[in-house]
């Protein structure tokens, strides 16, 4: 059974990197898109308890969060594809290193300008300012210690790409269009992101996600 990727069409959040990682892989994919409004039936929250997306299927094997189906895909074909998490003692403790960074202090600060920024854009809430841009200065401080971390290599966990890199794809994707250009500002950040949003696997998402992915 072809690996199932259980999400809405769109390609932010948490399912546009699982996508990303798929075609990253070369690991062919269904998606079963989901509607919005599902996330809190009984036989969604069955599959994904916290009622979000992603999840995916694997031939029954049912697996949520983004981060955790990443790292799955990557062990299960570790020589498909492009590799994404480094073998090497020191070189993996430094991709863990930045997989902390990310989670515990890049995550929470990206989510909180996304949502700000999307109560302003997209459901008509009257525009709040003050917490858009606190969260905005509450990113930065990730992001400016990003910009000297990135003027000493190519990638957050060294000179080579790893999911650490990807991570970033779902809110940062976002944020040019919220008003928020953390980004495209420093010039190793900017190059750095640049580099993430040029890759094939991102542009071939940028309409969204197909129905199905095979490879030659
Ligand atoms: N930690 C989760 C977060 C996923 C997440 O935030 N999903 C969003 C869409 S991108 C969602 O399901 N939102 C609906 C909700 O939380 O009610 C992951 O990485 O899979």
């Amino acid at each position: 059974m072809v690996l199932e990727l259980h999400a809405p069409v769109t390609t932010t959040g948490g399912r546009g990197v699982v996508a990303m990682v798929l075609l990253e892989k070369r690991i062919p994919f269904e998606l079963v898109p989901i509607e919005w409004d599902t996330l809190n039936s009984k036989e969604h929250l069955a599959k994904q308890p916290f009622g979000q997306v992603p999840f995916i299927d694997d031939d029954g094997f049912i697996l949520y969060e983004s981060r955790a189906i990443a790292r799955y895909l990557e062990e299960k074909y570790p020589q498909q594809g492009t590799k994404l998490i480094p073998t090497e003692l020191k070189a993996k403790a430094l991709f863990e290193q930045a997989a902390s960074v990310e989670f515990a202090d890049y995550e929470p600060y990206a989510r909180a300008v996304y949502m700000a920024g999307k109560a302003k854009r997209f459901r008509g809430l009257p525009d709040d300012h003050v917490a858009f841009d606190e969260a905005v200065a509450d990113l930065s401080r990730a992001i400016d210690v990003y910009e000297v971390i990135l003027g000493k290599q190519k990638y957050l966990a060294g000179d080579e790409l790893t999911l650490v890199d990807l991570f970033h794809i779902g809110f940062g994707a976002t944020f040019e269009f919220l008003g928020c250009d953390l980004l495209v500002k420093g010039p190793n950040v900017s190059r750095w992101w640049k580099d993430i949003i040029s890759r094939p696997s991102w542009i071939s998402l940028s309409d969204g996600i197909k129905s199905t992915y095979t490879y030659e």
